[in-house]
């Protein structure tokens, strides 16, 4: 346990950052790389303890990685060199590892017991068993294969048409990645788009994938190209320097190459729609990922209604973009998003405790919440859940809040963005 004292700020934010490495391409781009036959060199890769997971999974199975600072070399024999793991796999708190690896766990030919931290081991798998099994999966564990550890002996696939009755992005990759390597032809269709990582880099490794509107067609048996990949900085951890320049007055903060592909993106539309003054200049695209510099300078904000297909590309966002619902002029309200009670906490119930505890006016909702803005923040002893994104969205409502914020435990910012405080300091000086 590590607690964190935030002080009100009472000087503008002003700077630059480079915010570290996207942490869903960062995983991505460990996996991919393996499964590819020869060497890949990642470049600005995430550093965080979620993305390690993802290495050590790999290197349980005989790849050879190496990092020197945020770039990582790998260098595998491919999908068929991958061997069983001598002990379980530990995924620790990443749900992205551990959906993702199922998916491919499934379809190789040996047998694996995976577990993670008890935040995981709380979140629902059967969003991938349950499909996986279609496919001819072969997974047990507690709860019928629902929770973690899992044991899964590695089975031939066969190929299916699936309907993703979720919007998960990890659902559609750990698919995607069981269909690479099961027979036939597999089909899965989103009832609205998400994160597509995935399929950026699949066609960059030269996979051959069809994507149709909402559907995804992958062809089996298919052998990766190696490829170099520069993952840009995250949208995710960027959006809470763009709440941060937002509501502090005076405020102007420059995000260099953050990650802006359309299905992440969602939360500059809603900054937008609230009034906020941002900036997108130096577009640039590799690998179909877009970079771009976002620049935030402090407004006035109004509320908004944010609910349905942009739900999904912003998801990890809702909780900064609840604070900056707090400070802004009349209702917000956010539908649509149930998904975030199943995520390192209940995001619902956290982020309305949190904000409630410094005197914001938040209705919560089975699918989502009612903000009342705009409300000053005062003092107060909050609890981070253990999960990272509300240490920094509570550390962000400190620098406004009129006593100090006293979060009990900053120690899962290493989740995703382990240099988050010395980057927050930076902008303070
Ligand atoms: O990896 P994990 O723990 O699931 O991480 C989170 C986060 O806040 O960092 C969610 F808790 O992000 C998910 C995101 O919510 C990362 C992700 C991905 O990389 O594919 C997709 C989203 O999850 P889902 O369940 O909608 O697919």
């Amino acid at each position: 346990m590590k607690e964190g004292i935030i002080q009100s700020i009472c000087k503008p934010l002003s700077g630059t950052i480079a915010v570290p490495g996207d942490k869903s391409i960062s995983h991505r781009a460990i996996i991919f790389a393996a499964l590819a036959e020869g060497k890949t060199t990642i470049t600005n890769f995430l550093e965080s303890e979620d993305c390690l997971r993802t290495i050590a999974a790999f290197q349980a199975m005989g790849v050879h990685i190496q990092r020197s600072g945020t770039t990582v070399f790998v260098e595998s024999g491919g999908l068929e060199a991958l061997q069983e793991p001598e002990t379980p796999i530990y995924f620790g708190n990443s749900g992205t590892t551990a959906r993702l690896m199922i998916g491919l766990l499934a379809g190789l030919p040996f047998f694996t017991v995976v577990h993670g931290d008890s935040s995981l081991s709380k979140r629902p798998m059967n969003r991938v068993v349950e499909p996986l099994r279609q496919m001819g999966a072969n997974i047990d564990g507690r709860d019928k294969g629902n929770l973690l550890p899992l044991a899964i002996r590695g089975s031939k696939l066969k190929a299916i048409d699936y309907q993703l009755p979720v919007k998960s992005a990890q659902v559609k990759s750990a698919l995607l990645l069981a269909g690479l390597i099961s027979e036939g032809e597999m089909k899965i269709t989103e009832k609205a788009l998400t994160r597509d990582h995935t399929e950026n880099m699949l066609q960059a490794f030269g996979a051959d994938i069809l994507i149709n509107q909402k559907q995804i067609t992958i062809k089996a048996k298919q052998a990766l190209q190696p490829v170099d990949v520069h993952v840009p900085g995250d949208i995710s951890s960027a959006a809470f320097f763009l709440a941060a320049g937002a509501v502090v007055p005076h405020s102007s903060i420059v995000l260099e190459q953050v990650g802006i592909n359309f299905s992440r993106s969602g939360i500059l539309e809603v900054l937008e729609a609230m009034g906020a003054n941002v900036i997108i200049d130096q577009v640039s695209e590799k690998a179909g990922e877009q970079f771009g510099r976002l620049t935030i300078n402090h407004a006035a904000l109004q509320g908004t209604i944010i609910e349905g297909d942009i739900i999904p590309r912003l998801i990890d966002e809702i909780p900064v973009i609840a604070l900056l619902a707090t400070q802004a002029k009349g209702e917000t309200i956010i539908r649509d998003a149930a998904e975030l009670r199943v995520k390192e906490t209940d995001r619902i119930a956290a982020v309305a405790d949190v904000l409630t505890t410094l005197g914001a006016h938040i209705t919560t909702l089975e699918d989502g919440m009612i903000i009342q803005g705009s409300t000053t923040l005062h003092g107060g002893k909050v609890s981070s859940y253990h999960d990272h994104r509300i240490v920094m969205m509570a550390a962000v409502a400190g620098l406004i809040a009129t006593e100090e914020v006293i979060i009990d435990d900053i120690s899962s910012t290493a989740i995703s963005y382990p240099n988050f405080f010395q980057d927050l300091a930076s902008i303070q000086s």
